[in-house]
């Protein structure tokens, strides 16, 4: 394994290797008689839904455990085991983007059809999203089973899950058919839809397993956590943005958020300031599947501005969170809060 305390590339490409050894683990799961046909679907599965992302949230758990190691050199151990606990967050991840695609009827995921469209696959994802969720506890087993913070780590990972599906489940059924009402959209409602849905396995999490892995108590961080859920916040309000205004073949995924009558910043953003012609518009084009729809609601987005105001958003939330993170005591967390902040500001995908 190349040395994971060297250059950006080196990082992924080890953080790579260590998805090998944990998927080859999987495929030889004593737990289950596996037949080369099971193997086979599993081993496609997991190559076509976990690896392929930008892994921030997985390697930013090396990157967090270094930064908490204040720059002493990490064993291949340390690095290992900080980089199965990536890929355990990238499962998580890969779980629930598999559902989420089927719920949110979507079409492209990372620059390929979703798994749910994949020709034979249908409905089998999602008891391959089911897999992927039990892939988990089977890798922490593995590999963490002996640790005084094993138990911590399988609380974590359940906790989080837990928040991350009770938020999918508000941000679905405000979108519930025959209920499909503006007025009940705020940015209160958003802001509570995002912080569970994103928030906590995006951006706690990761740093939460690295402060377990460095021998901390998270009772102890919870400064931490608020620092970073407000992080998390703002990276889906950049998510809701790029549904709209990205360019497809950058972020890799065409939006759906207008159809499937999100509650995204951007429509919160239109009631705020449209005027009542304009708000009739919006009550009745948004939410329908029909292009011609879809289209007018973009127009009166690109009408009120909305481009202009999400630039005043991010620049606003990048202040915030600096003077927020400026305030932690601890340089150590400065620089993790800071790393992960300057991964997302301005992104692109
Ligand atoms: C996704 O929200 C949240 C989870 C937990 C997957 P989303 O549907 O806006 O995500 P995406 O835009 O990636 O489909
Ligand atoms: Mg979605
Ligand atoms: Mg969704
Ligand atoms: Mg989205």
């Amino acid at each position: 394994m190349a040395n994971l305390n060297g250059t950006t590339s080196d990082l992924k490409s080890s953080f790579l290797g260590v998805y090998s050894v944990l998927k080859s683990e999987l495929l030889n799961d004593p737990a289950f008689d596996f037949t080369d046909d099971s193997r086979q679907w599993v081993d496609r599965m997991l190559d076509y839904n976990v690896p392929g992302g930008k892994l921030n949230r997985g390697l930013s758990v090396i990157d967090s455990y270094k930064l908490l190691k204040e720059g002493k050199e990490l064993t291949e151990d340390e690095i290992f085991l900080a980089g199965a606990l990536g890929w355990c967050i990238e499962w998580l991840q890969a779980y629930f983007l598999v559902l989420d695609d089927i719920m949110d009827n979507s079409h492209t995921r990372r620059g390929q059809p979703c798994w749910f469209k994949v020709p034979k696959v249908g409905m089998i994802a999602v008891n391959d999203g089911v897999l992927l969720r039990n892939h988990i506890p089977r890798i922490l087993k593995k590999h963490f089973r002996e640790k005084p913070y094993y138990v911590d780590l399988l609380d974590l990972f359940n906790e989080v899950e837990f928040q991350t599906a009770s938020g999918q489940m508000i941000d679905l059924i405000t979108t519930l058919e025959g209920e499909k009402d503006l007025s009940k959209y705020s940015l209160l409602l958003h802001c509570r839809i995002v912080q569970y849905k994103t928030a906590y396995y995006s951006f706690y999490l990761p740093v939460a397993c690295a402060l377990l892995m460095a021998g901390e108590n998270l009772e102890n961080h919870i400064d931490v956590k608020d620092i970073l859920v407000q992080m998390g916040i703002y990276f889906q309000v950049q998510d809701d943005y790029l549904d709209c205004f990205g360019d497809p073949e950058t972020i890799g995924k065409i939006g759906t958020d207008i159809e499937d009558f999100k509650c995204s910043w951007l429509v919160v953003k239109a009631l705020e300031r449209c005027n009542e012609e304009q708000k009739k518009v919006l009550y009745e084009h948004y939410g329908k599947a029909d292009s011609a729809d879809v289209a007018k609601v973009k127009a009166l987005y690109n009408d009120l501005d909305l481009q202009s105001v999400f630039t005043e958003y991010e620049s606003k939330s990048y202040q915030k969170l600096t003077s927020f993170i400026e305030a932690h005591p601890s340089k150590a967390v400065q620089a993790v809060l800071k790393s992960f902040l300057g991964k997302i500001y301005k992104r692109q995908k």
